[in-house]
């Protein structure tokens, strides 16, 4: 399953923008049978030159990247929990990704139009969340009514309906739901009632051009991601050669998307691992810490289910290496069992019997 994110902020910020520039890359969607793509939905590949090196060396038939999925929906505005604005009954949309991207305005530009009336990250950002959360308060009264009927026939559901209980009182206050204190556990059981402010946040500075480089502040104490959603959008449209060239001009080191893609990775705590072969090479998504059997049944659950070894090779030393044969003669072929923790770059092969 590809990892999803949600865009949201407030209208006029840039979130389509970054959307477009974001899918312009698009991978072709036919490949994965679970996207069902919508006009605001877009396939992404994960930028990684470890699987073009990958490519170089062992010439597949075809090669299919790591994905992200986003999904843009309209703008929130103050009062979007009461109907106000378009963004409310978008926000459905994005109940079930896996993380949010708050795109903030901080690009000054009197052509473009800015529901307050002025540039103000931190009062948008304050915005923001508070619809969110109201949202979520939302959510959480049909959540706690239905609880509280189903707790009288099974009182195994009762330590869900305490801890919703508790949640709904610190997003009364105006918290997002993550920063509540909670057990992993206590986590766990909150985790279908889907709510938007539990999710991983990461925001993206919208900035000019001219404020490349610059220091920004700090949002709920993390820096933000600057990126120039018109410059991206520029960017995506460019072969290699010419992306080269213009990210020297602009002084970037690569475009602000794969920086996003790649924090995003970071923040969910996901990595990559790598199949090779002539038919295909491959690169899958696994939580930071999986075991091998996990990492295989990434592929598919029979791997799991029969997983016997995995024949890992780091990339490190297939890059330096060239060949699974070389790597085998110089003995970096492992066979690692169903204890191993899978490593961010390992080229694996499973072996499995069911
Ligand atoms: N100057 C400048 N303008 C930008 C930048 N990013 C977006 N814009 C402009 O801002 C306007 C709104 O951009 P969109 O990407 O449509 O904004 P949005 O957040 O999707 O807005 P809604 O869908 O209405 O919520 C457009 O005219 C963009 O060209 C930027 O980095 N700099
Ligand atoms: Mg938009």
């Amino acid at each position: 399953m590809a990892l999803s994110i949600g865009i949201v902020g407030l209208p006029n910020v840039g979130k389509s923008t970054l959307f477009n520039a974001l899918t312009r890359k698009a991978v072709d969607a036919s490949n994965y049978p679970f996207a069902t793509i919508e006009p605001n939905v877009g396939v992404v590949p994960v930028p990684d030159p470890r699987v073009d090196r990958l490519v170089e060396l062992v010439k597949p038939q075809r090669t299919v990247p790591a994905v992200v999925e986003f999904v843009d929906i309209a703008g929130l505005v103050k009062g979007a929990n009461e109907g106000e604005g378009l963004g409310n009954q978008f926000l459905a949309n994005i109940r079930e990704t896996d993380a949010i991207v708050e795109v903030v305005r901080f690009f000054s530009d009197e052509n473009v139009i800015h529901v307050d009336g002025k540039v103000d990250p931190l009062s948008d950002v304050e915005t923001i969340r508070t619809e969110l959360v109201l949202a979520d308060l939302g959510t959480m009264e049909r959540s706690l009514t239905r609880l509280e009927r189903e707790v009288k026939r099974d009182k195994a559901l009762e330590p869900k309906l305490a801890i919703a209980r508790r949640v709904e009182a610190w997003m009364a206050e105006g918290h997002r739901a993550s920063t509540m204190p909670m057990t992993a556990e206590e986590r766990e059981l909150l985790r279908d009632l889907h709510l938007l402010t539990m999710k991983p946040m990461l925001y993206v500075a919208n900035i000019d051009e001219s404020a490349i480089g610059t220091d920004l502040p700090e949002i709920d104490g993390v820096r933000p991601i600057p990126i120039c959603a018109k410059i991206e959008s520029e960017m995506a449209d460019l072969d290699a050669e010419e992306l080269v060239e213009y990210l020297e001009m602009e002084g970037l080191e690569e475009p602000g998307l794969n920086t996003l893609i790649r924090e995003a990775y970071q923040l969910l705590g996901l990595q990559s691992y790598f199949t090779a072969g002539v038919q295909e090479v491959r690169a899958w998504t696994v939580r930071v810490g999986a075991k091998a059997p996990e990492a295989a049944g990434v592929i598919h659950s029979d791997f799991e289910r029969g997983f016997i070894k995995a024949e890992t090779i780091s990339f490190a030393d297939y890059d330096a290496l060239e060949t699974e044969a070389a790597a085998k003669a110089a003995g970096k072929l492992r066979i690692e069992g169903k204890e191993y923790v899978v490593k961010d770059g390992d080229v694996m092969h499973f072996r499995f019997n069911v």
